[in-house]
């Protein structure tokens, strides 16, 4: 069985991940805060902005996914900490540690300011909507990086908005359920076709923005489509911002407030700060 490591394992993400990958891996979970385990797990606290830390967690794992970090638009100083620094020691621990391969929780905001009637692949020209966005696009390079000058295998997922539900019109185009997280997670665990990949993860949805080919030539085949809950979403739709409306990142493309401009609560890593 392979011994994976999940950073961030106590936010929202991670709690749906570890739920559905129970029993496939061997799953050692990390967070800055003390995480309840599920059965068979091992926990490790690390701070993502420490390499003493991330040296210590990523010791003997053959893949890493790094779930962990600042995961909405914030203040600078707590974005520079979490997601640069702490991403660049996310990839330095795992290459001194020899640890081959790399899943990168990256974003949907990575590529937030395409315009909502535009079809975007894992090819186009970066466009993050926010500082959060930066960061996301950050990881992505680094994962190239590693990926060209140490042959580490990559796998960038730019995650839409997991949970069992779309909780709105925008996450209609964009949610994934957490079985096709899992199953995307899983591929890039184990598929032999993994180099630096960049991919979204979204499930099935009809009113998807994404051309997904590269996550469908690896093997995904998403179980979900986001339409048989677009009836009673949008009857609770309200009228948007407009300039947010426009964009795929939706109010992240004007958020300029550190809460999360998401309409529900969401427990996040790094959200013990
Ligand atoms: C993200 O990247 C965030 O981590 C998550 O909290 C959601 O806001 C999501 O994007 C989204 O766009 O819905």
């Amino acid at each position: 069985m392979k011994k994976i490591l999940i950073t961030g394992a106590g936010g929202g993400v991670g709690q749906h991940l570890r739920r559905e990958l129970a029993g496939k891996y061997d799953i050692r979970i990390s967070d800055i805060a003390p995480v309840r385990k599920n059965p068979g797990e091992s926990f490790m606290k690390a701070d993502v902005a420490s390499m003493k830390d991330m040296l210590r967690i990523t010791k003997g794992v053959d893949a890493f996914v790094h779930l962990g970090g600042y995961s909405v638009e914030g203040p600078w100083e707590d974005i520079l900490d979490a997601n640069i620094v702490g991403c660049y020691n996310a990839y330095e621990a795992a290459r001194r540690n020899g640890v081959k391969r790399f899943l990168f929780a990256t974003s949907n905001h990575a590529v937030g300011f395409y315009r909502r009637d535009e079809v975007i692949d894992h090819k186009v020209y970066i466009k993050p909507d926010s500082r959060y966005g930066v960061s996301k696009v950050f990881g992505e390079a680094m994962g190239s990086l590693y990926s060209d000058k140490y042959g580490m295998e990559v796998f960038c997922m730019r995650i839409g908005n997991v949970g069992t539900e779309p909780i709105d019109k925008r996450r209609l185009a964009i949610w994934i359920s957490p079985r096709d997280l899992a199953q995307l997670v899983s591929i890039g665990i184990d598929s032999p076709k993994v180099r630096f990949e960049i991919v979204y993860g979204v499930s099935n949805n009809k009113r998807s923005w994404y051309d997904n080919r590269n996550a469908k030539r690896l093997g995904y085949k998403p179980q979900d489509n986001s339409e048989r809950f677009a009836k009673a979403v949008l009857a609770r739709e309200q009228a948007g911002d407009p300039r947010a409306e426009q964009f795929q990142g939706g109010a992240f493309v004007k958020a300029e407030q550190i809460e999360n401009p998401t309409p529900v609560v969401q427990r996040h890593a790094r959200s013990s700060k």
